[in-house]
């Protein structure tokens, strides 16, 4: 999920053919890894099988009617389709699949008690993928926090960092033998601050819903980075327990990244660029990388909230650190002054694009400029794209005799791989790219509305049929490259 469309589609199309025809070669290094991405809930289903727990979505879904009458109860029936849909990745030559782990699956009441048939759902699921070649990265909380531990503050709840770390040192202990890629949390900046700040909001008749969660006042924003610090404490915690048992893999996390650029170069709208970027990049990336948070932001937080730092805590976030950092893009942010706006004082611009994206601007720049800016002032951290792609509705996603002939995404998808790949040269150790999605699934609040997959699955059927763009990665990882 990101930000605030689409400009002359046709010439970006046939911009891209003319580089793929006549233009520079993308050949990525030798051991560049294709990966695809998913989530738990989102594809998972059998949301009460074999002993699964309740997590928050299967409540904002069922009972609270968040994505408008649709849930993920079945979603792609992935929980007992593994089989087909790792032979159908083999088949497209997916070489790493990125998937959660549904907490309330293995812990149904958060803690305690381990539910042996639902961790052994994911021995079966890492198992297949290995004898198919296909190496799992294993995503350890994708959102689905469970409901038990909602009941007792949730992340709110300094207590979520032990119980994370307890589930945590679980995963790692049943699979650790052979799962060789950890991301701790996916993207704190979406989850932890906009989305449960605006259910919060929603929630409590003191506030009531906020129009723009991007955007939302000063005060509920702040309010939430003590829940954004839990999340680092915890992401802390299990790299140190993670090292403690000696395993031979890699782990990192996975944070959205979202260039803030200004509306003009007004010196005003700068200062709103810096604040926008140092809301949503900075105030993880410093953490994360650097083992402090940027003292801009701390200072604006700090006027509404006690954020939560307590004594110690950044020498033990500055004291684990990542193997390598996960980058989930999307689109960039424009950003303008708004000295009326209580949102800090700042307001993004509309997606500019005449055809818009689901997830924001199409701006396979903004990729390049995210890496290299990482690179430059975080020191040159391995990175991996742990998530990039692109739903454009149902013109581009329509289903025609057996066919799905999605331009915009295969332009989406190459034109930020030329990104990528241009950003390798000038020097980022970018080694993987993981595109979001493999299938299409449950797109949280937006429900089965908008298709990110590669391959189109009827949600009635279950039927999976692959798209233009499936047959075009499969051929991009069997040339390593674009051309
Ligand atoms: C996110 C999540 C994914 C989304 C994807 C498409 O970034 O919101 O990590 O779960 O489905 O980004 O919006």
């Amino acid at each position: 999920m990101s930000g605030p469309s689409r400009p002359l589609v046709t010439a970006a199309v046939s911009l891209s053919v003319f580089i793929g025809c006549g233009g520079p070669t993308s050949t990525f290094p030798d051991d560049f890894v294709w990966g695809t991405a998913t989530a738990a809930y989102q594809v998972e289903g059998a949301w009460q099988e074999d002993g699964k727990g309740r997590s928050v979505w299967d409540t904002y879904t069922n009972d609270l009617n968040l994505a408008e009458g649709e849930t993920a109860n079945v979603a792609i029936d992935q929980y007992h389709r593994y089989r087909e849909d790792v032979a159908l990745m083999k088949e497209m030559g997916i070489q790493s699949y990125r998937f959660s782990v549904a907490w309330a699956r293995v812990l149904p009441e958060g803690t305690g008690a381990i539910n042996s048939a639902g961790l052994d759902y994911y021995n079966r699921l890492v198992d297949e993928l290995l004898a198919a070649g296909i190496e799992p990265t294993v995503t350890l909380f994708h959102w689905d926090l469970p409901q038990a531990l909602a009941d007792r503050g949730g992340w709110r709840n300094r207590e979520s960092v032990e119980w994370f770390n307890d589930y945590a040192r679980i995963m790692f202990e049943a699979l650790g033998d052979r799962v060789k890629t950890w991301i701790t949390l996916n993207e704190p900046f979406i989850d932890a601050i906009i989305i449960e700040g605006a259910i919060r909001a929603a929630l409590d008749p003191n506030i009531g819903p906020v129009p723009e969660p991007f955007a939302m006042p000063a005060e509920l924003q702040a309010g939430q980075a003590i829940v954004g610090h839990h999340w680092m404490l915890a992401h802390a915690r299990a790299i140190e327990t993670y090292r403690e048992l000696g395993l031979d893999g890699k782990i990192g996390i996975a944070l959205s990244v979202s260039p803030a650029y200004p509306a003009t170069d007004s010196p005003d709208d700068a200062a709103a660029a810096t604040i926008a970027d140092g809301l949503h990049n900075r105030w993880f990336l410093d953490p994360v990388l650097k083992g402090e948070y940027p003292e801009d932001i701390r200072e604006l937080y700090a006027t509404h909230a006690d954020i939560g730092v307590r004594e110690g805590d950044l020498e033990r976030i500055a004291a684990n650190r990542v193997d390598f950092l996960g980058v989930n893009y999307y689109g960039p942010a424009r950003v303008r002054a708004a000295p009326e706006s209580a949102h800090f004082g700042i307001a993004y611009l509309d997606n500019p694009d005449a055809q818009p994206a689901f997830n924001g601007e199409v701006y396979p720049d903004g990729l390049y400029d995210a890496l290299m800016r990482i690179d430059r002032d975080y020191g040159g951290p391995l990175i991996y794209i742990t998530e990039n792609g692109a739903g454009f509705g149902p013109e581009d996603d329509r289903l025609v005799d057996g066919a799905v002939h999605d331009v915009l995404r295969q332009d989406y998808i190459r034109r930020h791989l030329i990104a990528a790949h241009r950003a390798i040269q000038d020097g980022v150790d970018l080694r993987r790219y993981y595109l979001w999605s493999c299938f299409d699934n449950f797109e949280w609040i937006f429900g089965y509305s908008r298709r990110f997959g590669l391959v189109h699955v009827d949600f009635e059927t279950q039927d999976r049929i692959w798209k233009d763009s499936a047959y075009e990665y499969q051929s991009y990882i069997r040339r390593n490259g674009l051309d």
